[in-house]
């Protein structure tokens, strides 16, 4: 497959210098030919003391490790220990026979000078971004391509020490972080610097395709057909958009069509030297039935041919799909402010899901298996939707096509995050590029339903985060809504016109706009979306979360398994006082939050054996964090249909976070490697699409159905002693309505009087075990239970004698493997 996922002809296989595979093909009948330069180029350092060769697209890291020259970066202390690589400068080199043409690279990580055969044909300085390089009259019979790779943290700092005029922090990660300092100063992963859950390593390397374009005439840059619903008209149309480097004028013919749906139309293509585009409309045939794209859990995820058929420069068939997405904040009765939900296709969605970082810190190793674990990990868990969070990359073409099949809708951040930037002219430039690049590529895609500007700099603002004397605030503002609302908005706007655009994230929306774009309190519970943490308050109580329109951050932490652990570790490492344990815990104080929080509720572990003490203290922060976010997201879903005290319709909850790029204490439910903590376990529970809810609230027992669907079901509740597993009092209540989209309250009982009606239960002695089902139990919700005490004062609690079935992961994977097809 080619760049645009066209399907291509080798031509031939020539191997170079460096055992370089060449591959020459042409594509789709186009008139360009394309040499791949993906393959093994020559690596060297700045003093040259280390020169191996290393593979392309990949990192310096990846080429050291796979040459033995360091061990694992993962192990132990080795992020420390490997500093020096990324503190060096590196050069690729490749040489190739000669063709005339443009030389792409789709990715260079990240500051770059670019020379072939000796003459220098350009820099790169932003890992986001796409480059083009004109090389026609400078290709002989054998070319050498050398990629002089300058040290990331040395271009941050030295972009920092150039800014004079005024400071934009932060300056450094915080300490306990490890991290490098001014990634804001560089268009980066900007957790590649370190984050509260990641290392610092901040690659270098080319990490994405190379290859070299000859045309005579044009070349096509891009497809982006996007389908939108004319609500004039009333029926769905096609845009396409055609992107094209064109050398001499050209006239030609575009035919569109859509079979399926009996829609087809021609165009006239005109075509003037230099960059141009065309854009046409096809209309979709009112005559047929459109199947609409929904969500996971609300519909099929059809996905519809599409032809273009170019005359000048070939065919192509794409997947498109069709669906409407709107952000809707309009007032709500009886509570000031305003809402704020997704309507998928004309209908309230409740989003539930969480937030995805990247994969692994050497991309070149995140494989399309793991990409497809761990997404389907997420769906098996009733997710219908991933944030892309800003600090981390704009994902690969990949990850959306899966979320396209799977039905997990994808809010898209820009890559900014938890800092100020620089509006310098040329960073500003390589910005705009950067957006417009990620708008065209991913604008096709019915999973992504938001793009959203940065990962919270409004309230980094708003809460002075930074602290930042007062008289200046308004410099910074100015600079804010400078590179995210008159740049990053304008470009997405004038872009994709299907899709809502947000400032930032947590953000009161409409109302930081009024504010003038930052907004006095951007987490107020009755605008927008919020970010909420709190490790120190009792997480098994409810009224401690504030009660949203939208969730889009919260989280706890927990460790990972013993044997995540175990691969990077030795024996000295386990135990929670070691080094280890404090090196790889890059939250401050997050150790002694994950055992206070437990220990609100359990006892903590206390073994004679250090080892087991150890496995039992991961074993406890994993059930306190699956306790913690089960609690807060049960909140979130019973709060959907509530208004209290002018607060409630949430209708998002997007827990903090889905996945690991190391393997290290964060708030991830799934490990590095792909093993789900016990958190994604529960997760597969409270987002079901039917759910029971037991509260307690002042005094009284109460129980709700929280429901994605119409169902007639009866409530059965329970009591267990915890010594038996016989109940000691069961209660059914009538077939009740369930509303689908709403919350239902079943019961509603003094807890005093449930206990005094069951003989022999007190809150210790009981656990209240619950569920509602349909008729001929086809509908079920998964059981749920309410601890009326604290395990740790629990009464007659036994050693349990479990015995386990371990699920074979791989058929998990098999049975999906056929998706990236
Ligand atoms: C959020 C995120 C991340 C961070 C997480 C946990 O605010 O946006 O910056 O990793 O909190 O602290």
């Amino acid at each position: 497959m080619d760049r645009l996922g066209r399907p291509c002809v080798h031509l031939t296989v020539l191997s170079v210098v460096y055992a370089l595979f060449v591959v020459e093909v042409t594509c789709g009948g186009l008139g360009v030919a394309e040499l791949s330069l993906n393959g093994v180029w020559a690596l060297r350092n700045s003093n040259g003391s280390l020169s191996l060769s290393a593979g392309v697209p990949g990192c310096v890291h990846t080429g050291l490790q796979l040459h033995g020259v360091i061990e694992d970066p993962y192990y132990r202390f080795n992020d420390l220990a490997y500093r020096w690589i990324s503190l060096d400068n590196w050069t690729y080199t490749v040489s190739f026979p000669f063709k005339r043409a443009v030389l792409v690279f789709e990715g260079v990580d990240t500051v770059s000078t670019i020379s072939l055969n000796g003459v220098i044909i350009g820099k790169t300085d932003n890992m986001f971004r796409r480059y083009d390089f004109e090389v026609a009259g400078l290709l002989k019979d054998v070319n050498i391509l050398e990629v002089w790779l300058m040290s990331a943290v040395t271009y941050a700092s030295e972009k920092r020490q150039a800014h004079t005029a005024y400071s934009v922090p932060p300056e450094c990660p915080p300490v306990v972080q490890k991290g490098e300092c001014h990634i804001n100063f560089i268009r980066k992963a900007q957790c590649s610097f370190s984050w509260d859950w990641g290392p610092s390593f901040p690659t270098l390397g080319i990490w994405k395709d190379v290859r070299l374009e000859s045309f005579d005439t044009l070349r096509l840059l891009s497809f982006v057909p996007s389908p939108k619903y004319d609500t004039v008209l009333s029926g769905w149309t096609v845009e396409v958009e055609l992107f094209f480097d064109v050398a001499v004028a050209s006239k030609g013919i575009v035919l569109l069509s859509v079979p399926q749906l009996q829609s087809a139309a021609k165009f006239q293509l005109s075509l003037m030297p230099g960059q141009s585009n065309a854009s046409f409309v096809l209309h979709i045939s009112q005559n047929v039935t459109v199947d609409l794209w929904w969500p996971f859990g609300h519909g099929q995820q059809p996905l519809i041919k599409l032809l273009i058929d170019i005359s000048i420069e070939g065919g192509e068939t794409f997947h498109i799909a069709f669906r409407t997405v709107e952000l809707v904040q309009e007032p709500i009765l009886e509570s000031p402010g305003r809402s704020f939900y997704f309507r998928i296709n004309g209908q309230p969605i409740f989003l539930k899901g969480s937030n995805w970082i990247p994969a692994h810190a050497f991309q070149d190793q995140v494989t399309a298996d793991r990409l497809t674990q761990l997404l389907v990990s997420a769906q098996m868990a009733h997710m219908n939707v991933l944030r892309v969070w800003g600090g981390g990359i704009y994902e690969q073409d990949l990850f959306y096509s899966l979320c396209d099949q799977l039905g997990i809708m994808v809010w898209q951040d820009f890559m900014f995050a938890c800092a100020l930037y620089p509006i310098e002219q040329d960073f500003i430039q390589s910005v705009r590029e950067e957006v417009t690049q990620q708008v065209r590529r991913l604008k096709s895609h019915p999973s992504v339903v938001i793009w959203s500007g940065n990962n919270e700099n409004e309230a980094a603002i708003a809460d002075n985060w930074f602290s930042i004397p007062h008289e200046q605030r308004q410099h910074y503002v100015n600079d804010y809504v400078h590179l995210y609302v008159e740049n990053i908005r304008q470009i997405v706007q004038q872009e994709d016109s299907t899709r809502p655009f947000l400032v930032s994230s947590p953000t009161n929306a409409v109302e930081s706009e009024k504010e003038g774009w930052v907004a006095h309190n951007p987490y107020d519970p009755h605008y927008g979306d919020v970010h909420f943490y709190s490790y120190v308050t009792d997480c098994w109580d409810w009224r401690k979360f504030p009660r949203t329109r939208f969730a889009s951050e919260y989280g706890f932490q927990s460790w990972p398994s013993f044997s995540t652990l175990r691969k990077v570790t030795v024996p000295a490492d386990w135990d929670f006082g070691s080094n280890f344990s404090s090196h790889r815990q890059h939250h401050n104080l997050g150790n002694i939050q994950m055992l206070l929080q437990a220990l609100l509720h359990y006892i903590l572990p206390n073994n004679t054996d250090p080892v087991q003490r150890y496995r039992d203290n991961i074993y406890i922060t994993q059930v306190m964090q699956a306790q913690c976010v089960k609690t807060q997201t049960e909140f979130y879903r019973r709060s959907r249909s509530d208004i209290v005290e002018g607060k409630g319709h949430t209708m998002g909850a997007l827990y903090w976070q889905l996945n690991d790029i190391w393997q290290a204490p964060s708030w991830s439910s799934i490990e590095f490697g792909g093993k789900w903590k016990m958190l994604h376990y529960w997760a597969v529970r409270f987002f079901s699409p039917l759910i029971t809810v037991g509260v307690e609230d002042n005094g009284d027992f109460l129980l709700y159905a929280v429901s994605d669907l119409n169902v007639d079901c009866i409530l059965k509740v329970k009591l267990y002693r915890w010594n038996s597993f016989t109940p000691q009092c069961s209660l059914e209540s009538d077939w009740t309505k369930v509303k689908g989209g709403g919350v239902t309250q079943m019961f509603q009982c003094p807890v005093s009087k449930l206990l005094t009606d069951c003989r022999k239960c007190t809150r210790h002695t009981c656990v209240v075990i619950f569920d509602v089902s349909g008729q001929g139990d086809v509908v079920r919700s998964p059981t749920n239970y309410l601890f009326l005490s604290s395990p740790q004062d629990a009464e007659g609690l036994q050693k349990p004698k479990i015995t386990q079935i371990l699920r074979n992961e791989k058929s998990c994977l098999q049975k999906y493997s056929t998706l990236s097809d």
